[in-house]
């Protein structure tokens, strides 16, 4: 990303911002996971989105109404602290900050309490993006009013710029290359743990990180949408479903497959396969600007049910929740079922199947790019589309 997408980005909320009040964009706190020990850091969306920062312990501050052009964008950075460089290596220095953000003013957290104080009693309308932070000033000074910037920000991230949808892109080749490989390692009685490890080292490898844990999920744990546990096992004739995304500079992608252990579906493995892939083609094809991913649903749905029909299976079966979605920064990404669809938004395909009964689950999922005239694939798809 370059220091230009992420200053329009600025420039764009600024607009929404209006020039009596502040904006107050906090990146993610850290989580501890245990002593001075945490968890993998991942910086709030938002604040990536607005400064091309990943470093835990920033803080964003957009005021649109001062004169000086130098004072509308501050940028708080921890810097270099003798604990932090020794332990975990040296921070951002001030000017690697203004190069990546594109933002002139970076100034130390530390100033940060007295650029509050002075920016809230000139400014009192202040919208945030952090629970804490809208607590800390509602104590702090009782008579700002408090808003959100989610909304505007939300709508800013539905459209997804080139640079955006490459890295999208990139994540959906490095998902589908892992799914490739673990399909390629796949054999009976083998672990659903060690084919998560498969994925993720190949993820890793190819220079990605993951944007959530892979659903690894062999037989009857297919039926469940969001089988987290991976403490199963494959079987000589059963399926394995792989739900697994790749992040690559922090853009996701998130794919599904769900393939036979042997190679070879059994018809009955097949002909529930089938309904789930008509479906999704059924889908993909729908995909254009002005419809949503709800209308979408419901032509996947009413496809499913005609053939479930046919097959003898219970009709109720197709009637699992909307989970196609948005995709970007976030894997869910903002909007809903209900965002009417616009070029350069990008949302998932995902209809699926879950035959507790039969102990077979099949969801097929890919990433789809909408276009002027329609869609575009971003990952491979079902192979006759
Ligand atoms: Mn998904």
């Amino acid at each position: 990303m370059t220091p230009q997408f992420h200053t329009q980005n600025r420039q764009a909320f600024a607009k929404h911002i209006g020039d009596d009040a502040i904006a107050i964009i906090d990146t993610a706190a850290t989580i501890t996971r245990r002593g001075d020990y945490e968890y993998p850091y991942r910086p709030d969306s938002n604040f990536y989105y607005l400064t091309g920062i990943s470093e835990a312990q920033a803080v964003l501050i957009l005021a649109p109404g001062q004169s000086n052009p130098k004072a509308r964008e501050l940028l708080f950075i921890s810097g270099d602290s003798n604990h932090t460089s020794q332990w975990q290596g040296p921070r951002l220095a001030p000017e690697q900050a203004s190069d990546m953000s594109g933002v002139a003013s970076v100034l130390p957290l530390n100033d940060l309490p007295f650029y509050l104080s002075r920016l809230t009693s000139r400014f009192p309308n202040v919208s945030v993006n952090d629970d804490e932070r809208a607590r800390n000033l509602r104590q702090q000074f009782p008579t700002i009013a408090l808003s959100s910037v989610l909304p505007a920000l939300d709508q800013l991230r539905l459209i997804k710029q080139p640079v955006e949808i490459d890295l999208i892109r990139r994540a959906a080749a490095i998902t589908e290359q892992a799914i490739q490989v673990a399909v390629a390692a796949l054999k009976p009685n083998q672990s659903e743990f060690e084919l998560e490890g498969i994925l993720i080292g190949s993820m890793l490898s190819a220079g990605a990180r993951l944007s959530f844990d892979p659903i690894v999920a062999a037989d009857s744990n297919s039926t469940y949408i969001h089988y987290p546990a991976k403490t199963g096992h494959t079987s000589r004739h059963g399926l394995i479903l792989f739900d697994v995304g790749a992040e690559f500079g922090l853009y996701a992608a998130d794919i599904s497959r769900t393939v036979p252990v042997s190679g070879t579906f059994t018809k009955r493995q097949q002909a529930i396969y089938d309904i789930v892939k008509k479906a999704q083609i059924i889908g993909i094809k729908a995909h254009r600007p002005g419809t949503t991913i709800a209308e979408i649903d419901a032509l996947m749905r009413a496809s499913q049910i005609e053939d479930l029909k046919a097959f003898g299976l219970p009709t109720t079966l197709a009637d699992y929740p909307h989970i196609s979605h948005h995709l970007g920064l976030d894997v869910h990404d903002t909007g809903s079922a209900y965002t009417k669809l616009e070029p350069g938004m990008v949302v998932t395909c995902e209809p699926g199947l879950y035959v507790r009964d039969e102990g077979i689950g099949v969801r097929l999922e890919d990433d789809i790019l909408i276009t002027a005239d329609g869609y575009e694939l971003l990952s491979s798809g079902p192979e006759v589309v």
